[in-house]
């Protein structure tokens, strides 16, 4: 049994459906807001680099374009030394009335991870940069533990395998305690690196944490979803992570486009019958969404399981 249901009209959004000139759109970040759905995706302009634009949806699935960008690379101090390359693949958070955005922040001093904040989806305020170099993949639980704030990510590193990291703060600016909690697994599908993908989904045995993990391949790297589930009250402890991945690339969108054979999550809804909808890019380039049961995930989680490190 696939544990994902693709929705038979994907992709929900590509280039065509973007009032402005863009070569893709993908790697988005969708919440609830008032009982309708926004979408903030990513679009490579025809020079490289990305901008963050935005969608309105009454369904979750059929969305409507704003006319113009949500974000681009600040103009001014001290973000603009940091964004001038570009700004990608955004996580939202609903937490303390506000939705907190995080998204990665490229220029040449490498990749460092920006927090905004917006309660209405109209201004945004950019709040810190939460990293230094070399970072990517931060999503943020929608809960306090202990008083915290408590983030995953995920860094780069020449000597560490790309792992998945936790880290707490105070007030969203301050991180620390940084721990390694969960590691790519050798000639699995997730060997080559791994990275927090969605913001976790709190159910009744833990946070399900959707993230994606990459394999190597003679024909280039393999993008896959798979879950994990984080101890409720302590979720730097993992109860166990699927060995199977939920998603791989299989429809032509998924397999062929800017970059082959991607399925990369930043975004999973929870709905009020048990279900999540999944919202993922295909290949760098067009927006998919699909569904599947926060039960099975979680059993998955705990039955197919394996041990987060010293696999
Ligand atoms: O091209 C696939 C993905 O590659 C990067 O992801 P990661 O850092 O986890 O390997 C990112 O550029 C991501 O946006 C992209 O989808």
């Amino acid at each position: 049994m696939k544990p994902v249901t693709r929705y038979s009209k994907n992709p929900i959004l590509t280039k065509a459906d973007v009032p402005y000139p863009v070569a893709t759109v993908h790697n988005a970040a969708v919440v609830k807001y008032n009982e309708k759905y926004i979408m903030v995706f990513r679009s490579h302009l025809y020079n490289g680099r990305s901008i963050l634009g935005i969608a309105d949806s009454e369904n979750g699935i059929d969305f409507k374009v704003r006319e113009k960008p949500f974000m681009t690379p600040d103009d001014k101090s001290p973000y603009q030394e940091y964004e001038s390359w570009s700004i990608e693949d955004p996580r939202i958070t609903f937490i303390d009335g506000e939705y907190i955005i995080t998204y990665s922040a490229y220029s040449p001093h490498g990749i460092r991870i920006g927090l905004a904040k917006t309660r209405d989806f109209k201004t945004v305020e950019r709040f810190s940069m939460i990293t230094e170099a070399d970072y990517r993949n931060v999503v943020i639980f929608p809960e306090k533990f202990n008083g915290r704030y408590a983030r995953l990510d995920r860094p780069h590193s020449e000597i560490s395998p790309w792992s998945v990291w936790i880290s707490y703060s105070p007030d969203l600016r301050y991180w620390g305690e940084s721990k390694r909690i969960m590691d790519p697994v050798p000639y699995h599908w997730d060997q080559m690196k791994i990275g927090p993908g969605a913001p976790p989904i709190k159910t009744e045995k833990g946070w399900l944490s959707i993230y994606h993990g990459v394999f190597p391949t003679m024909d280039g790297s393999v993008y896959r979803l798979g879950v994990a589930l984080h101890d409720l009250h302590d979720p730097s402890e993992i109860i166990g992570v699927s060995d199977d991945w939920i998603l791989q690339p299989e429809d032509p969108w998924e397999i062929t486009g800017y970059v082959h054979n991607v399925v990369f999550s930043c975004a999973a809804i929870p709905e009020d019958d048990g279900t999540v909808r999944l919202y993922w890019g295909g290949a760098d380039t067009v927006m998919c969404t699909g569904t599947a049961h926060i039960n099975d995930l979680v059993e998955m989680c705990l039955t197919k399981t394996r041990k987060a490190m010293g696999n």
